[in-house]
């Protein structure tokens, strides 16, 4: 079938909204007709070119929602009008790692920036008109009207929530909170910074108060970011690291942040440096922000992170469980726990996704979503 997608046709290239053709659904594939996606920083990364992928041109898009309209062969798990959210990583519950509980790290994964077929390699479901093909971002790119995906990229729900809102569980959602409850560990009491106040960020801080953190210092240089965070449960909101870290060494009686949780839009060494001299003594650092995947190292004293007993942590996914916390966020949204409604400022047009992006860039949204007929 004929469709329209957002792709870019080589790095430092803007999104372009082009036509494309999807292949019919083979074996454990549907159809989705999209409904929403979700503008993150990641997709950001591929239009500079922090991040390259395999396939040129690349549609992007990893945090969407949409209605099956179609199934390939061997589906048994969602049908035809189901209301689906996206998982950015694939979860298929067979491998080690979605057996162990950790879907977050799904061999499936491993294609995200290939393009192709998590799970056939060699193919890929979208093509140019000419014929040829086009990678799909973390293998459903969903800035496209229809997408064909793998069904362990799927998650059903309920058909009367808001798609539109929804498919933020895809990405900031389960990535921020997450980064928060799972790889943080906040505990009850626990003093925490935030740094970057955008998707993720708030969402950090949404997961920081669930865990039930006593002091949830935001960190943002965007007044409006500051101003909306205590409505998330941030208890301060300052413009530095510099602030941020005095406050918490005046709660802590000199002692530090208990935990830091880095979600700026693009990382750098200094970020990482900057967040371990805000935590305690056996503080822990979460990196949950995305560098430019050529960048190495970072100016930080191993010796002292060493003598400091400080865990700096890597994070993908918030360490979630999609098959599990997506419908989990579900109910807590349902009871008026989870905020979904408020991070999404503005929606664009798949026409207007280059305005989307240029307002991602001025800091003018906690979150743009992408909307379809
Ligand atoms: C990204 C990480 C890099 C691949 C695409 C998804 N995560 C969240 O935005
Ligand atoms: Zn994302």
């Amino acid at each position: 079938m004929k469709t329209r997608g957002a792709v870019v046709v080589a790095p430092g290239r803007p999104y372009e909204v082009v036509d494309l053709v999807l292949d019919e659904p083979r074996a454990r594939e549907v159809v989705v007709k999209m409904s929403a996606s979700g503008i993150c920083h990641s997709d950001d990364h591929l239009a500079t070119g922090d991040l390259q992928v395999q396939t040129y041109p690349f549609c992007g898009g990893h945090e969407g929602s949409g209605v099956v309209v179609a199934l390939g062969t061997d589906v048994t798990e969602v049908e035809v009008d189901d209301h689906v959210v996206f998982s950015f990583v694939p979860a298929c519950g067979r491998c080690r790692w979605c057996a162990a509980g950790q879907q977050n790290l799904c061999d499936l994964g491993a294609h995200a920036l290939s393009g192709c077929r998590p799970d056939d390699p060699s193919t890929w479901r979208v093509h140019t008109p000419d014929g040829r093909p086009v990678g799909q971002m973390s293998s459903i790119g969903t800035f496209s009207e229809h997408t064909v995906v793998n069904v362990a990229s799927v998650i059903k729900v309920d058909r009367d929530l808001p798609l539109h809102v929804i498919c933020l569980l895809g990405c900031c959602v389960s990535t921020g909170w997450g980064s928060s409850v799972n790889d943080a560990r906040v505990e009850p009491g626990d003093t925490i910074i935030v740094m970057g106040l955008g998707g993720i960020g708030m969402n950090a801080v949404q997961g920081a108060r669930h865990a039930g953190a006593g002091c949830v210092i935001g960190v943002d240089p965007v007044a409006m970011k500051r101003t909306l965070a205590s409505d998330f449960g941030a208890t301060h909101a300052v413009a530095s690291m510099q602030e941020a870290g005095r406050l918490a060494r005046s709660r802590t009686d000199g002692q530090g942040a208990d935990k830091a949780v880095i979600a700026v839009g693009v990382l750098a060494g200094d970020h990482l440096a900057e967040a371990l001299s805000t935590v305690r003594k056996g503080g822990t650092v979460v990196i949950t922000s995305v560098a430019p995947m050529t960048d190495l190292g970072a100016p930080i004293s191993l010796f002292q992170v060493a003598m400091l007993h400080q865990r700096i942590q890597g994070s993908i996914y918030g360490g979630c469980n999609p098959r599990r916390d997506i419908p989990r966020q579900v109910q807590m949204y349902r009871d008026g726990q989870l905020i979904l409604d408020e991070l999404v400022t503005k929606t664009y047009s798949l026409d207007d996704i280059g305005q989307g992006f240029a307002d991602l860039r001025s800091g003018l949204n906690l979150r743009g979503v992408v909307t379809f007929n």
